[in-house]
């Protein structure tokens, strides 16, 4: 069966966490995904967090699957002539250097066009056009300055940053996007184009229930968030604790037998609530005039949660799991990620996968969550550090004789 980008070659310069993840669902999807590196060294994450002396981390083997590996020194002469030669033959570019970098090897976005009118060229960076655009940014600097961690965590507490990388794997999500579709676009116009995505501007459209809010603020409090009626409203929105961007009241839920994550998400919908209170035996507030309805509860939300959790904290996460999904109650899990690494059904489905390495062995990884019937994704291995070097300069039409030169000279 072919790939939905078989024939697509994209030259992946891309280092640490956003870019990498935005060409590794391209190769998902089949690209062709020819992974540039320093020679010698690669990708600053095959080192980085290791827990095998000499072999490629989880960080990097997670995040370069089903890629090939190119060595090449952008800066010698050569290898701006090889590097001219790559961009020649791919369709599209992808790179998050820090500002400039591509510019000081000599590689401009006009020079790009020059040598390929066709060539999609995607950026990530920390942030566009602004008092910031020449900065370096890493997840949690995005995550602070694209509105996540002011509004993340408790009142009592500190601006908090989450585990989800919004900043690196959330804007390499929206770069793909933009890649897809500039491909499409070059169907009809058969020219090229920039694709740009910064990190900030990713996490503020994942953040934009709070943008949403900022606003509402404006016409009084926010009677959803549990600083009403108790607390206080300053300026700006404030942390939600455990409050649903949707307006539904939820909140984690301790369970039995009081381990670190044996807790359950629990929403209280309007037409949920009779058979909630039935169920942790307090059919006495079905009709009861202060908790009937939404608005009778909303100025004693926590008290409510505090009467469901006496029940909760009888039973473990899966059986209240199983006892309110009955009722159609919405909850969840909080699964540790032991439980997800050994899930059964998340192997089955392919969202975890055990791929073989010839330095490391097995080692666990993601799947691609978009499934496309029509092309289905084998994930493979990430390859060692320059494995399909010689590979790929055949393909460009380099002799062995040219190789062996470029590499006594270093150059890949
Ligand atoms: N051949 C020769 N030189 C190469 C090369 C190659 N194949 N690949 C990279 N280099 C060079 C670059 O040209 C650059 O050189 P100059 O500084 O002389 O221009 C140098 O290696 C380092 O690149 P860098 O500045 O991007 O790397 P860094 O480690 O200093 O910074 C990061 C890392 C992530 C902060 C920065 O790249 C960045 O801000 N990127 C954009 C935002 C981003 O994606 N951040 C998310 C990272 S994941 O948390």
């Amino acid at each position: 069966m072919t790939k939905a980008l078989e024939g697509i070659r994209v030259l992946d310069m891309t280092h640490v966490q956003s870019g990498p993840s935005a060409t590794q669902i391209l190769a998902w999807f089949g690209a062709d995904v020819i992974k540039v590196e320093v020679p010698g060294r690669g990708d600053i994450t095959r080192q980085q967090l290791r827990d095998i002396p000499d072999v490629d981390s989880l960080y990097f083997t997670m995040l370069n699957g089903n890629k090939r590996s190119l060595t090449l020194n952008n800066k010698a002469e050569q290898g701006k002539e090889i590097f001219t030669k790559l961009i020649e033959a791919c369709d599209v570019m992808v790179e998050n250097f820090a500002p400039g970098a591509l510019d000081r090897m000599g590689f401009t976005w006009e020079r790009i066009q020059e040598i390929n009118p066709r060539m999609i060229y995607a950026s990530v960076k920390g942030f566009g056009p602004g008092a910031y655009e020449n900065c370096k940014v890493y997840e949690n600097v995005a995550q602070c300055t694209g509105g996540s961690a002011s509004t993340t965590g408790f009142d009592s507490g500190p601006p908090t940053v989450t585990a989800a990388q919004i900043g690196d794997s959330g804007s390499g999500i929206h770069l793909v996007a933009g890649i897809l579709a500039a491909l499409l676009q070059r169907e009809k116009s058969g020219r090229g184009q920039r694709v740009e995505v910064a990190m900030q501007d990713a996490v503020l459209n994942l953040c934009r229930v709070k943008l949403r809010d900022q606003q509402r603020l404006r016409h009084g409090p926010l009677k959803e968030y549990p600083q009403y009626p108790n607390g206080t409203f300053g300026e700006a929105v404030p942390r939600a604790g455990h409050a649903s961007g949707g307006g539904q009241p939820g909140h984690v839920l301790e369970c039995a037998p009081g381990g670190p994550n044996d807790y359950i998400y629990v929403i209280i919908q309007p037409q949920g609530w009779a058979t909630l209170m039935k169920v942790i035996g307090r059919e006495d507030l079905v009709d009861h005039p202060d908790w009937a309805t939404p608005e009778g509860r909303l100025p004693h939300l926590e008290t409510c949660f505090h009467l469901i959790e006496g029940w909760t904290v009888t039973k473990t996460k899966s059986e209240v799991m199983e006892i309110l999904n009955a009722h159609e109650i919405p909850c969840g899990p909080v699964l540790s990620m032991k439980e997800l690494a050994e899930d059964p059904s998340l192997r089955a489905t392919g969202a975890v996968v055990e791929v073989e390495h010839p330095a490391r062995g097995s080692y666990l990884t993601v799947g691609n969550p978009i499934k496309l019937s029509d092309s289905p994704t084998e994930v493979e291995r990430s390859p060692l550090l320059g494995e399909h070097t010689a590979e790929i300069l055949r393909e460009l039409g380099y002799s062995d004789s040219d190789i062996a030169t470029a590499q006594e000279g270093g150059v890949i």
